[in-house]
């Protein structure tokens, strides 16, 4: 077993979609959360390459991507010697294991999902792989016994179905699964997009001037910013429902800076908007600038083969020894 350099007996699990380059939002809804957390927990960080396949990727796009977001939680201060770095396809085991799950998880419990809802009334084209994730998600999680899962609220339907499927095959087969929890962060702010502030910026928008993604160039960055959507009142003052662009700015420089919103009203009491976004503009471009030096100097280097290398035998390990114990008590074997 990796030693790892703490001491720590809570473990969580948490991965990230290479569905595109990671944006703001994940660096400040997720990334930064999980580096956090890196000191109290020992963690399981994945690349969650096979869910970003529940909708369609372009291959060479999504090879690409699977790399970079290695290098990227790297770049963005997660640890490799204090959490297992690891791609989810890698581990053969989390599809074994989660078709086990599939057949134990009833049709009816599945289509509940309100996640589900939304994403197939989007596109009636969707695959079979989209309706039945948060299984595969089930098995992420219990293959490795975590006692946490961070997520947002949006995702706590799944972690609810986890504990569901675990308790209901631990009955049935015996002890098998520890039964995790949710782990809600209490300041896991969510960023939205730069031109419609009302919808989260996501990986896969659309539009690029909306969203920061971060291997954006800097001078771009910083044009995005200038040109976020805002209002006609001329007041910078945290109000989400009637000032929703100028609540995501002070979002972002709250997050970065480590200010309150509070501090950060009073400091602009002043000002214009020209000069606020000037000074979110820097603050970000700042943060961005040390993540992509850290991530040049490590994408091409032996040093991610060489952690995910020696990562994926031990999870491996763990999951196929999980999965050998389901199949016994199933009574899949000779
Ligand atoms: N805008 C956001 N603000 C705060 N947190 C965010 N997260 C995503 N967007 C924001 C958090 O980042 C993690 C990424 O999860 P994911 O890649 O599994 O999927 P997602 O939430 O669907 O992320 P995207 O960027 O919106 O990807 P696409 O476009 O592919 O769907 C999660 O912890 C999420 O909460």
């Amino acid at each position: 077993m990796k030693e790892l350099s703490k001491t720590v007996t809570k473990t969580i699990l948490t991965g990230i979609q290479p569905s595109g380059v990671i944006t703001l939002g994940n660096y400040i809804g997720a990334i930064k959360q999980m580096v956090k957390m890196q000191e109290e927990f020992k963690s399981y960080i994945f690349i969650a390459d096979m869910h970003a396949i529940t909708v369609p990727q372009e291959s060479n796009l999504l090879h690409e991507n699977i790399r970079s977001l290695v290098a990227l939680y790297i770049a963005c201060g997660i640890d490799p010697n204090k959490n297992i770095i690891f791609i989810q396809s890698e581990n053969e085991y989390h599809a074994n294991i989660s078709w086990l799950l599939e057949c134990n998880t009833p049709f009816g419990e599945l289509s509940r999902m309100t996640q589900f809802k939304d994403k197939s009334s989007k596109n009636n084209n969707f695959c079979a792989g989209l309706f039945t994730y948060p299984i595969l998600m089930a098995a992420d999680i219990l293959a490795y016994d975590v006692d946490f899962v961070p997520v947002g609220i949006d995702q706590k339907q799944h972690v609810e179905l986890t504990r569901n499927i675990a308790i209901r095959f631990n009955k049935k087969y015996g002890e098998t699964f520890k039964i995790p929890d949710a782990y809600i962060a209490k300041e896991g702010t969510k960023i939205m997009d730069l031109i419609n502030p009302i919808k989260k910026m996501s990986k896969s928008s659309e539009n690029p001037k909306g969203v920061i993604r971060l291997l954006d160039n800097l001078d771009d960055i910083r044009k995005k910013i200038m040109s976020a959507t805002t209002d006609s009142d001329c007041k910078i003052i945290y109000d989400i429902e009637n000032k929703p662009g100028i609540s995501n700015l002070i979002n972002i420089y709250a997050s970065i800076t480590g200010q309150s919103i509070k501090e950060i009203e009073n400091y602009f009491a002043n000002q214009n908007y020209g000069e606020f976004k000037k000074q979110v503009a820097d603050v970000v471009t700042r943060e961005i600038e040390g993540i992509q030096k850290r991530y040049y100097a490590i994408i091409n280097s032996n040093e991610i083969d060489n952690i995910l290398s020696e990562n994926i035998n031990i999870v491996r390990e763990i999951a196929k020894n999980k999965f050998i114990t389901m199949k016994r008590k199933i009574g899949l074997y000779r």
